[in-house]
């Protein structure tokens, strides 16, 4: 990161962390990971598809020009990405009602009610951010790939989704082992539109600014069980609380089925479990409720070795370090 005045000294470490203060300061989260990408991972589904390989690097590059405050690119999908969009959409509607949780399917049917969401065309990304920012004050921008976990869950301080844009190869519409506009649309934004969950995922956020590496491997583990591949108990069954769930039809069965482990959510237990990320996962976190989360979230953050707070100002969208309590 570039060096600025505002930079904190965490203690942990003695080393300098830089902190994004201002919602337009996350321009400067952009650090991308390169992990499970097309270009140099034979497990990918458009690994040695050139094509899709160019397509994929040209949206990601429109989403790295942008910067806070501009409109959010309004991308001319193909036929064949609107081919791979209702494939996957139609098949997931199928799924809703056994496998998602109350509040998903409340909050997609809305969005359908209102024409955001369709099977016939890829959503306008720039209709689904002012919806969700009416909802919770939740925003979408854009991002070029996977981010590092510390910008990413940076930018969750200031109510804020780094979203992608590309779709998933046409060749495997039900599971990407990457994010990609479907799960973006799919799995996150109606979540985001949940009060509970945008302030789950705003409250990781903001324990992240100025953590050390470490914290932030955990509090990334946290996010993943959790906002991503969570379960809750709702009418004597778990459903699926996880956008990585919601939006990969194959994985939504699996997470809710016999198959993998089921273990109670503790995040003390939860944040030092290793994940899988490039297939289905084993062994998923079971949570009474998306507010149980919340609870248990505040007391694992208590818990945590801090030499500040940061507390979020929604009317200037700035973040301020205070003393701990
Ligand atoms: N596996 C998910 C899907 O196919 O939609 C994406 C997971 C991103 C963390
Ligand atoms: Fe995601």
């Amino acid at each position: 990161h570039p060096k600025s005045p505002d930079v904190e000294v965490c203690e942990d470490e003695g080393t300098e962390i830089w902190i994004p203060h201002h919602i337009s300061d996350l321009d400067k989260c952009g650090h991308v990971v390169v992990k499970y990408e097309p270009t140099d991972d034979p497990k990918h589904p458009g690994y040695g598809d050139d094509a899709y390989i160019a397509r994929r690097a040209e949206l990601n590059a429109i989403a790295r020009t942008y910067k806070h405050g501009d409109p959010l690119p309004q991308v001319e999908y193909t036929p064949a990405e609107q081919a791979t969009w209702r494939t996957a959409y139609t098949a997931l509607k199928e799924l809703r009602k056994d496998f998602t949780c109350s509040e998903y399917q409340k909050n997609i049917e809305k969005m359908e009610a209102a024409g955001l969401i369709t099977a016939e065309r890829i959503p306008s990304i720039q209709a689904l951010s002012d919806y969700i920012q009416r909802r919770t004050g939740f925003q979408l921008r854009p991002c070029g790939g996977l981010l590092s976990a510390r910008d990413f869950l940076a930018s969750l301080a200031f109510r804020v989704f780094q979203t992608t844009f590309y779709t998933r190869h046409p060749s495997k519409p039900h599971h990407c082992p990457e994010p990609d506009v479907i799960h973006e649309i799919l799995g996150h934004c109606p979540m985001f539109a949940d009060p509970e969950i945008a302030q789950v995922s705003q409250e990781i956020g903001l324990l992240s600014l100025g953590a050390s590496d470490e914290q932030i491997e955990r509090l990334a583990t946290l996010y993943w069980f959790t906002v991503e591949f969570g379960l809750c108990e709702q009418d004597g069954k778990v459903k699926a609380i996880g956008a990585g769930l919601i939006s990969a039809y194959g994985e939504l069965k699996h997470a809710c089925s016999d198959v993998p482990e089921h273990k109670p959510f503790d995040p003390a237990v939860t944040a030092v479990t290793t994940y899988e990320d490039s297939d289905y996962q084993p062994m998923y976190f079971v949570t009474k409720s998306i507010k149980d989360v919340m609870d248990k979230l505040k007391t694992y953050a208590a818990s945590m070795s801090k030499s500040f707070v940061n507390v979020y100002d929604p009317y200037s969208q700035t973040v301020r370090q205070m003393p701990p309590e």
